[in-house]
């Protein structure tokens, strides 16, 4: 009697242990690499992916390993994979589609991965307007500058240093070789002046010498994302206030204005003069 008593016992916490963990049936678990940034990726690799009593999913945002337990008889990891994908998240499986990627908060445009073989009838296509070489490099560019642009609208001195950093390696490793002509009269004209401004945006933490240098710097590359495709719009904007009321402008991902030049203090000032497609 004792001892069946004692198995009952056991039985029941061993129940309760497993329908708490997982309410999943048939439970399988499998572990996806996805491209992504943030905590606010996080989330949204999360959501995507998770479906009550089919799969439940969790993204680390270090590893960028997503650790997925799924119902093995009514998912399957790659259909899970690809839900993300059109959220907006690449996996070396599936390429997100250009528009989703798009459409992520700026902190979330991750730097995407090389293309692998799903996608290379795309890669093709765009090969037609930029060599590849180029649009890596000019693309490492703008993605620099983007991740500087948000930590002045942060208002995040160290993070505008760090970024300013990367871009001042991302200019270095711009190859000029299979640019066009007139690409690269553009290119060679903007390029000490976006160097030069790179350089003090990473040299400082202060915040009022960094956005004077974005001024600068915006200017200069202007020209440069009118030659260079972005692989997407991108939206020149203007603050009119900036600068004693001098205005200055700079590029933005997205139509939404977030001015890099107050933050906070004044987040939505300015508007959009030209969407560059
Ligand atoms: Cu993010």
């Amino acid at each position: 009697m004792k001892t069946i008593h004692k198995i009952l016992m056991v039985l029941m916490i061993f129940t309760t242990v497993t329908s708490c963990e997982s309410q999943i049936k048939n439970a399988k678990t499998a572990t996806v690499k996805i491209y992504g940034n943030c905590g606010m990726c996080k989330k949204t690799i999360e959501k995507a992916a998770n479906e009550k009593g089919i799969a439940q999913a969790d993204w680390n945002v270090d590893s960028k390993m997503l650790t997925l337990t799924y119902d093995s008889q009514k998912t399957t990891p790659e259909a899970v994979t690809k839900k993300i994908a059109y959220a907006g998240y690449d996996s070396d499986a599936f390429r997100a589609p250009d528009a989703a990627y798009a459409k992520l908060p700026e902190c979330c445009q991750y730097e995407r991965p090389v293309q692998t073989k799903t996608v290379a009838a795309t890669a093709l296509l765009e090969a037609k307007t930029v060599t590849p070489a180029q649009e890596k490099g000019v693309g490492n560019v703008y993605a620099a500058y983007f991740n500087l642009k948000e930590a002045l609208v942060q208002s995040n001195g160290v993070t505008a240093a760090a970024k300013g950093t990367t871009l001042v390696t991302a200019i270095k490793g711009v190859a000029m070789e299979g640019m066009k002509p007139e690409q690269h009269a553009v290119w060679m004209k903007a390029l000490k002046t976006i160097q030069e401004d790179a350089v003090h945006i990473a040299g400082t933490k202060d915040i009022e010498h960094q956005r004077e240098r974005f001024v600068s710097l915006s200017k200069a590359m202007y020209p440069v994302f009118k030659a260079f495709k972005s692989g997407g719009t991108v939206y020149y904007q203007n603050c009119p206030m900036f600068n004693d009321g001098k205005g200055a402008t700079w590029v933005s991902r997205e139509s939404t204005v977030k001015n890099p030049y107050y933050g906070a203090q004044m987040l939505s000032c300015g508007s959009t003069v030209e969407t560059i497609q």
